[in-house]
């Protein structure tokens, strides 16, 4: 392998697939697992996404590889790889173990913990810089104790970024986070050695700095992250969404909806391409990931996204909730790595 394609994405693999052998000499650093029956024990950090697969339909996997050696290792409750440049983790916290403070939600609780767990890793590990999330979490838009779920995941993850000494603006990491049925929050993330170069969208109010009507603690990510590593250049793409200013639009309008998402990633990508020239703006080489809330909605968002990402984009998609309740679908993707394993 070349110097050039040191980070790989192998995806999407049917999940009763075997692994093909040796993977032309790459050694996986981490998965992200696509289906409702998620319980196969791997010998490699594994995030499992507790989701109905759309497209692949059947539980599918993504498999992140890397060409040069790896350390695996847990600490606390992370259980990670690396690669000398990059390091992949996962942590799962059940709810049911946080329910010692009356004045914090479970939920809250989780997170701050879950957060805490990545923190102390990535000083352990020796990677401070953390640079992609993904955090699945049950029941998402569901209202405990007053308040929305997500927000109350919120408050715990900013109040960890705080206890762990981070700043929880500016050069944050980029996320997703959807709502799964049932389960752990799941939490797994790609940390590096060197700053992430952090990019906001100029349509948009930085989430992290959304205003109080949407939960007391605003959220904690960046519009997408860039990484520059020695041979790589990496694109993480938060979770996007109809959102402009801090308002969601075209509630109950899938369609819509999703064109207004396109234009969030098209202005995304411009940004990234002016801070990171090498990446340009190129969708159909990037791995995207759709979330779509009402099955039904499945072809309205298909075929707006093979229009904009073209034939030779991967795109998957699985059923999740969206953090807001009036959001219907919310894309995701990654780039600057090759991508292998065909389409959806
Ligand atoms: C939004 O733009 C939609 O809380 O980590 C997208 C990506 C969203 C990440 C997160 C939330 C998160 O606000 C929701």
């Amino acid at each position: 392998m070349s110097a050039g394609s040191r980070l790989r994405l192998l995806s999407p693999l049917a999940v009763d697939a075997a692994l093909p052998d040796g993977i032309d000499g790459a050694m996986v650093l981490g998965e992200l697992r696509f289906g409702e029956q998620c319980v196969v024990e791997a010998s490699f950090p594994c995030l499992r996404v507790r989701v109905p697969t759309l497209a692949p339909a059947k539980p599918w996997r993504a498999l992140w590889l890397s060409d040069r050696v790896l350390d695996e290792g847990r600490h606390g409750r992370v259980h990670y790889r690396h690669d000398g440049e990059l390091m992949f983790g996962v942590v799962s916290i059940d709810e049911a173990e946080c329910v010692g403070e009356v004045s914090a939600s479970a939920l809250q609780q989780a997170a701050e913990l879950a957060y805490r767990e990545v923190f102390a890793a990535l000083e352990h590990v020796g990677f401070p810089h953390l640079l992609r999330v993904w955090n699945y979490m049950p029941r998402i838009n569901e209202i405990e104790h007053g308040v929305e779920r997500y927000r109350s995941f919120n408050i715990g993850r900013q109040d960890a970024f705080a206890a762990c000494g981070r700043a929880s603006i500016g050069p944050v990491p980029a996320a997703s986070a959807l709502g799964v049925r049932e389960g752990a929050l799941e939490v797994g993330f790609f940390a590096g050695r060197q700053p992430l170069v952090a990019v906001e969208n100029p349509r948009q109010v930085s989430a992290y700095h959304y205003p109080e009507d949407y939960g007391p603690r605003s959220p904690t990510f960046s519009r997408a992250a860039v990484s520059r590593c020695a041979a790589q250049e990496l694109l993480f793409i938060s979770g996007t969404a109809s959102i402009v200013g801090h308002q969601t639009l075209h509630p109950g309008d899938v369609a819509a909806q999703m064109r207004e998402t396109l234009m969030n990633v098209d202005a995304v990508l411009a940004e990234a391409a002016r801070i990171a020239p090498s990446l340009g703006t190129a969708r159909a080489g990037l791995a995207w990931l759709g979330y779509v809330r009402d099955p039904v909605d499945l072809p309205t968002v298909r075929a707006q996204m093979s229009c904009a990402m073209g034939d030779e984009a991967q795109v998957c998609y699985v059923q999740a909730d969206v953090c807001r309740a009036d959001l219907l679908v919310e894309v995701e993707a990654s780039g600057g790595h090759p991508v292998q394993g065909g389409k959806a």
